[in-house]
């Protein structure tokens, strides 16, 4: 699929803690690699993401730790914007959803719903904790949810079966500030009709992506249609949040969901004011293909209200796919950040300096793309020291001390061609288009796994070849091996970096690669390296990691 171009945005993180590997897996890394891909066969991409620094997440956490909710924003922005930064998470712009830039968008799609009719003003009853003076909206009150009986249900959203709910559908509820059993109290909001866009959401999700979007997701957004779509509110009785932009609205904010999605369009503004860019193509134009990177429990917000809100305001695309993943646990148990059940991302590089991308390659062979699936310590220890060391590390070890050993570091010249020289290099031209196609379909972990047959074809390369045993008795037929097995690694240099992006620019520096080589020439010819071109010096490119690092790390977790 060749677009004019792409706007790929990813799901903007709650300012209430720092990022943790749930949310790498779910969301940042399946993006980051399909970004840098895209960049690397020279498509006109834009990659979106900031702060979604709003909701009564925000507000309990500023309750929780005796801050004021500007002081978490302000705090966990930063914490969070570094992580993405030092991941090597390659946004193009990181904006915060409290920017005045972002506020002016918000209110002004709401005033142009408001202006176009598309909303219903409402009194109706809310739930309201008499003890603490407070409407209950979203997590400020949780009960059982009505459609898969899940106690843990919030106000807005069950995050067991996704599905959007109205606070009042709950199942006794509680609050969650006092534990009260709340009360109804009448309250005026402005809903969307999301009843009105069943016959466009169908048309647009379960007509003309029934093949294309993966089955978690359409299968989801198939179920809430057939349970029938409800006027949803998109106000709120809260303290925190952008002001409902209307005279008779006092006290209410804009309800967090219907604010956060607009926020990859005014992160994308922002992107545009920053690059002196035209940001519109990027958001109204029919060419462009919109991608939404997302955890499961977004889908619906982003495959039903977010397109509704499009549709209501008119002149904006649709996104082309919205490849959510699902959920990542850690040692077996679903990750808590209350419970303080996760890997923290500023911990993890506390203990394991410059080792990013371990973190980034153990959690790309194990994204949850269709199903939950696990992170584990043993498993980290294992990937590392089985596969990236023994395979990857090994092979570019092996040939780069060769190459200074047999050849002062210089590219031997190839000499005449055997019938496995051939098949090599057959197979290395067709990997830049395998590992693009698993790439461009969203399927990282075999993208992933088929960069590593590269270096895994490598090293069996060497192995079958042994020109240690050569060197004496025919030298000339090393230099072809150590040439041939240069170009492998070269290749591997550019096609290891959208999933490793660390380690590709270390093996370029050892290649002495400086020229930009493109994807696309990968395939027309294998030669990146020409005859006497003299490479640095060798070093490893991953170390093992021992027992005890491991063994520290389930401790660490079982303590917290
Ligand atoms: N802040 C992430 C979450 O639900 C939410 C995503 C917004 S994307 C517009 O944890
Ligand atoms: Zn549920």
């Amino acid at each position: 699929m060749n677009s004019k171009r792409y706007t790929v945005t990813a799901a903007l993180p709650y300012t209430n803690g720092p990022i943790h590997i749930g949310h790498l897996a779910g969301v940042y890394i399946p993006s980051d690699i399909y970004v840098r891909y895209l960049r690397l066969v020279n498509r006109d991409v834009i990659y979106i993401c900031g702060s979604d620094e709003h909701g009564v997440a925000i507000s309990i956490k500023a309750k929780n730790e005796g801050l004021s909710p500007k002081d978490i924003i302000d705090k966990y922005h930063l914490n969070i914007k570094n992580s993405f930064q030092e991941f090597g998470i390659s946004f193009d712009n990181y904006s915060r959803t409290s920017n005045k830039i972002h506020h002016e968008t918000a209110s002004e799609f709401f005033s142009l719903l408001h202006g176009k009719k598309k909303l219903i003003e409402k009194t109706s009853d809310q739930l309201y904790d008499p003890k603490m003076n407070q409407f209950l909206a979203d997590r400020f009150v949780v009960g059982e949810c009505p459609e898969c009986s899940s106690k843990d249900a919030y106000g807005d959203q069950c995050e067991k079966c996704g599905t959007s709910l109205n606070a009042i559908d709950l199942i006794n509820p509680k609050s969650t500030i006092s534990g009260s059993d709340p009360i109804l109290k009448k309250t005026k909001h402005w809903f969307l009709p999301l009843n009105n866009y069943e016959d466009f959401i169908k048309e647009f999700i379960l007509v003309n992506h029934k093949y294309d979007w993966k089955s978690n997701v359409y299968g989801q957004v198939k179920s809430w249609i057939e349970n029938g779509l409800k006027p949803r509110a998109i106000t709120r009785d809260l303290d925190w949040g952008i002001k409902v932009p209307l005279k008779n609205a006092k006290g209410k904010v804009l309800y967090v969901w219907f604010d956060a999605p607009i926020g990859y369009i005014s992160s994308t503004k922002e992107w545009g004011e920053i690059n002196n860019k035209d940001w519109k193509p990027y958001w109204q134009d029919k060419k462009t293909t919109l991608v939404h990177f997302i955890g499961k429990d977004n889908i619906v917000f982003h495959c039903i209200i977010f397109p509704s809100i499009l549709k209501a305001i008119g002149s904006y695309i649709l996104p082309t796919n919205v490849p959510a993943n699902e959920f990542l646990n850690l040692e077996g148990e679903k990750i808590s950040t209350s419970k303080n059940w996760a890997v923290w991302l500023p911990n993890y590089l506390k203990d394991f300096k410059d080792k990013q991308d371990v973190l980034r390659y153990v959690l790309t062979v194990n994204l949850p793309e269709n199903k939950d699936s696990d992170f584990t310590w043993d498993d980290f220890q294992n990937k590392n020291n089985n596969e990236l060391v023994a395979i990857f590390g090994n092979f570019i070890n092996r040939v780069t001390v060769l190459t200074h050993k047999y050849f002062k570091g210089k590219v031997p010249k190839q000499d005449e061609l055997t019938e496995n020289d051939k098949k090599i290099i057959t197979r290395l031209n067709k990997f830049p288009k395998s590992i693009g196609l698993n790439i461009e379909n969203f399927k990282f972990r075999d993208g992933c796994f088929e960069m590593m047959n590269l270096a895994r074809m490598g090293n069996k390369y060497l192995a079958d070849e042994e020109p240690w045993k050569k060197i004496k008795s025919d030298p000339q037929r090393v230099k072809t091996i150590i040439n041939l097995s240069l170009q492998i690694a070269a290749s591997l240099s550019i096609l290891c970096e959208p999933f490793l992006p660390f380690t590709s620019k270390k093996l370029k520096s050892i290649l002495k690669i400086e020229k930009n080589i493109r994807w696309n020439e990968l395939s027309k010819n294998h030669i990146l390296l020409k005859i006497n071109h003299k490479i640095n010096d060798s070093e490893l490119l991953f170390d093992k990691i021992e027992d005890k690092e491991i063994e520290l790390q389930v401790r660490k977790l079982r303590k917290d």
